[in-house]
């Protein structure tokens, strides 16, 4: 408007007018606003994944302007904030999370629907973003959600990986690994912040210095990146809190190096400038042991140290000294791979706060919290001292002043009990020279907490048992969940509009308690009837992809069994096949009229192996061995199925997950820390067959052994039978089926020699025999409960009533009051 007089701000509310409307009209005026203008086609020619882009920008807009209020709210009520730190986020797949969160799927779909499109095409268009490899990568993601639809002031900070976990294609039944360019076609769920970035060191050397009459020591790097932020914006469900995801890319660092420039040389600074960008290049494969990789520790540190830049230039903005640090600032570990920022915290406060010892390290230690994902000693991570020292230099300093305050303070507690001190050491003496990472977070950390009830006991009784007698406080478990707003309402549609019909209200998708009130009808047969239909065509979904991926054709009457998750050792895929070929030997050589009773099964096995760990592929190929025999063998037809689903990853668990009867958590006991596949299967319905392992027990407590298949071992009778395991025989049924193997009747016998040696009697490490026999039992028991279909309906209603518990927004909240110490911060609606 010419002539318009008032001052800016008024200019701009009144340019601005209000938000962004949800209706179908205003969404399709947007969507069409976005093939135009953002996507650059005409409105009058656009496909799917165009329509998709359009739409998603649509989608985006909304969350921006929720995450501007958002922070906005939080930066003027200034409560304390929680920053959580995670090398992995497993997301997934963003529109379909996002038009649920935000209550638009509805108007979506309409106002698509009169432009010629189908919502559910246009999700499917969306590639996951698979920046983590498993539970740990997945939890975080999870715990996000909570953290926005609880109304949390929470930031997620990791690294913004150019190729997330790798792709599996299966050839000849062997694992490949393919790059996943997940960023190829654009990603319109993040907004680059070129101007929030921050330079960070590396290698050089330590000088002394005297600033203001004092000491103070100063590090001069050999190298010097640019972290770039990447921000994602993580909307809650219910509410207009939009949180943020904060990742880092690398970058050439401006002005660095100007020197070389003038040697002439052009080109190649050019390209080494271009090395720099290597450090957020790809994620590792989870191989459990990073020791000695120099790229792994300099990950670690690029994202640990951007991210305190950032939260402590956030802090200063308003605060003028460090006392209120603590009551502002909670800073959570998710596993030990961003614990090296408690001695980049040390270094800031030290050299360039000039704050001194004893105040930088008693705010420290006030604001660390750790949560460890891991039960096996051997996976706790190590770095060699002479890596350190060439790649962060003045951290191995601080490294060995925090070590000699702590060794110290224990002298004066334990006396000089020289064995326990080097055990608890954060430097570890020997032929090579280690530094023990989570040593290191225990130490700084005000609180460690475990993943479940169980994994908290061997965390005391196992891993850090020294420290539990020294700090018996410090130790908590938090027992891990999963949003049922992505594992139920994006994911199962049909299944989130029978509950809400069924309770009268959906107010379970925010306040899981009320699931519980499914109870009261599970044994009504309206309800069980609708239960089954929506069971089927999730089923159904299931079939038509596995007949896609795999050819396979199952039938829908089939108990459909599945086991999804990585493949290792531990978690016993080898069990379950074997089981597979004894249910398969049991067929061939059963009399005809005993066919007919037998319960078809179609076994579904998925899950990716790390690169580098043979025994894992090996397990990947007989699986596809075994089922190229079975499914191909006349006699036994619909009976008995296997099918092995590849490149296993979050979008595929959202069909895979509610399609299934019965799913497998068969770990040896006392080796998943906790396990949240179960959690997502036992909120579709689906029943578990389990072993008492991980946060298995306390599902058994809410919804009782009667309801589940428990066998095998317990997590106290593993060291006995371990040690027995070599004079036991193992079960015939055992001995024959792993003979059938080593023999070669599935083929590849020389190729899978050293996998039947791996579990031979005296080598059987993961008591696969040991536990065969009631395997078989409980395999049995689901056989015969499937069969009494009320009764099974009834199971599976009280699973999903029971699994209440399992939902992160109790972990969450647990969190917030227990260790964290944060509060809600609501946006005014
Ligand atoms: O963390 C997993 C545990 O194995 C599960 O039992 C548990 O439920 C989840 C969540 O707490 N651990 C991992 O997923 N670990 C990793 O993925 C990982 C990644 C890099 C390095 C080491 C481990």
């Amino acid at each position: 408007k010419a002539g318009f007089s008032g001052t800016k701000n008024e200019r701009m509310f009144e340019l601005m007018d209000g938000f962004l409307k949800n209706d179908p009209v205003s969404l399709q005026k947007d969507i069409l606003h976005h093939v135009e203008y953002t996507v650059a086609r005409s409105r009058f020619s656009f496909d799917d994944f165009e329509a998709y882009q359009a739409l998603s920008h649509s989608v985006r807009d909304r969350l921006i302007e929720r995450w501007h209020d958002t922070q906005q709210h939080f930066k003027k009520k200034d409560p304390k904030r929680l920053y959580f730190l995670s090398l992995e986020f497993l997301m997934g797949r963003s529109l379909s999370n996002s038009v649920i969160n935000l209550g638009i799927k509805d108007q979506c779909a309409e106002a698509l629907s009169q432009l010629g499109f189908e919502y559910e095409v246009l999700a499917e268009q969306e590639g996951d973003a698979a920046l983590g490899n498993g539970g740990l990568a997945r939890l975080s993601a999870c715990q996000m959600d909570s953290l926005a639809t609880l109304d949390f002031p929470a930031w997620g900070y990791g690294l913004r990986y150019q190729y997330g976990l790798f792709r599996q294609i299966i050839i000849d039944g062997f694992q490949h690994e393919q790059p996943d360019y997940w960023l190829n076609f654009g990603n319109p769920w993040e907004i680059e912040r070129v101007h929030v970035s921050y330079p960070v060191k590396f290698y050089g050397t330590v000088k002394e210095e005297i600033v203001n009459g004092k000491t103070s020591k100063v590090w001069i790097p050999g190298e010097t990146v640019e972290a770039v932020a990447y921000d994602n914006p993580i909307p809650g469900y219910g509410t207009r809190n939009t949180i943020n995801l904060r990742l880092w890319a690398a970058k050439p660092s401006e002005g660095h190096d100007i020197e070389s420039y003038n040697t002439g040389d052009y080109i190649n600074n050019i390209v080494n400038r271009q090395k720099a960008e290597i450090i957020s290049n790809v994620l590792y494969p989870d191989d459990r042991s990073y020791q000695g990789k120099e790229l792994r520790l300099k990950q670690q540190y690029f994202f640990v140290s951007a991210s305190l830049q950032d939260i402590i230039r956030r802090f200063k903005d308003v605060h003028g000294n460090f006392d209120e640090f603590p009551n502002k600032v909670a800073l959570q570990l998710n596993d030990t791979h961003p614990s090296i920022s408690v001695v980049e915290l040390m270094r800031i406060l030290l050299d360039e706060e000039h704050l001194g010892w004893k105040k930088a390290w008693n705010i420290v230690r006030q604001v660390f919290t750790f949560t460890t994902h891991t039960v096996l000693p051997q996976a706790l991570e190590k770095v060699p001292v002479d890596l350190f020292e060439s790649v962060l230099p003045r951290h191995l300093e601080i490294i060995y002043d925090i070590n000699f305050a702590f060794m110290e303070e224990l002298k004066k507690k334990i006396g000089q009990d020289y064995v326990r001190m080097s055990r608890m050491s954060i430097v570890e003496e020997g032929a090579v020279k280690n530094i023990r990472v989570a040593n290191l977070s225990v130490v700084c950390s005000h609180t460690v907490n475990g993943v479940s009830r169980a994994h908290s006991e061997l965390l005391k009784t196992r891993v850090f048992t020294d420290f539990y007698e020294l700090w018996p406080a410090k130790f908590q478990y938090k027992t891990n969940g999963v949003t049922q707003r992505r594992w139920i309402v994006v994911s199962n549609p049909s299944l989130c509009a029978l509950i809400s019909k069924w309770l009268g209200t959906d107010s379970w998708i925010r306040n899981v308690d009320y699931l519980t009130r499914l109870k009261e009808h599970a044994s009504n047969p309206d309800l069980q009837h609708e239960w089954r239909m929506v069971k089927k065509i999730n089923k159904m979904r299931l079939a038509e992809y596995i007949e896609t991926m795999s050819g396979v054709k199952v039938s829908l009457d089939a108990m459909f069994d599945v086991q999804v998750k990585r493949i290792h050792e531990y978690k016993r895929q080898l069990l379950n096949i074997l089981g597979v070929i004894h249910r398969y030997d049991c067929i061939k050589n059963m009399e005809e009229s005993d066919r007919r009773k037998v319960v078809p099964r179609v076994c579904i096995i998925g899950g990716k192996a790390p690169p580098g760990y043979e025994i894992a592929k090996k397990i990947i190929k007989l699986c596809h061995a075994v089922a190229e025999t079975i499914n191909n063998d006349e006699d036994v037809g619909d009976l008995l199925k296997l099918v092995f689903i590849p490149d296993y990853n979050v979008s595929v668990a959202e069909l895979v997950i509610p399609g299934s009867d019965l799913s497998q958590h068969i770990s040896t006991a006392g080796h998943e820390a906790s396990g949240t596949g179960s959690m997502k299967f036992l909120m579709n319905g689906c029943l578990l067959l389990a072993t008492p392992d991980g946060s298995t027990n306390e599902i058994i407590e809410e919804i009782g052994a009667e309801n589940m298949f428990i066998f095998g071992a317990k997590i106290n009778e593993v060291p006995a039978l371990r040690e027995q395991e070599s004079t036991v025989k193992s079960p015939i049924q055992f001995a024959r089926v792993v003979r059938m193997v080593k023999d070669g009747y599935f083929g590849y016998k020389d190729y899978f020699k050293s996998l039947c040696d791996s579990i031979e009697n005296g080598k059987d490490f993961y008591l696969l025999g040991s536990d065969f026999t009631s395997y078989l039992e409980a395999q049995e028991a689901a056989d015969v409960a499937y069969v009494d279909k009320e009764k099974w309906s009834k199971m599976s209603i009280l699973c999903t009533a029971g699994s209440g518990r399992f939902s992160s927004d109790r972990t969450i909240e647990d969190y917030a009051e227990k260790t964290w110490g944060i509060q809600p911060c609501k946006l005014p609606s």
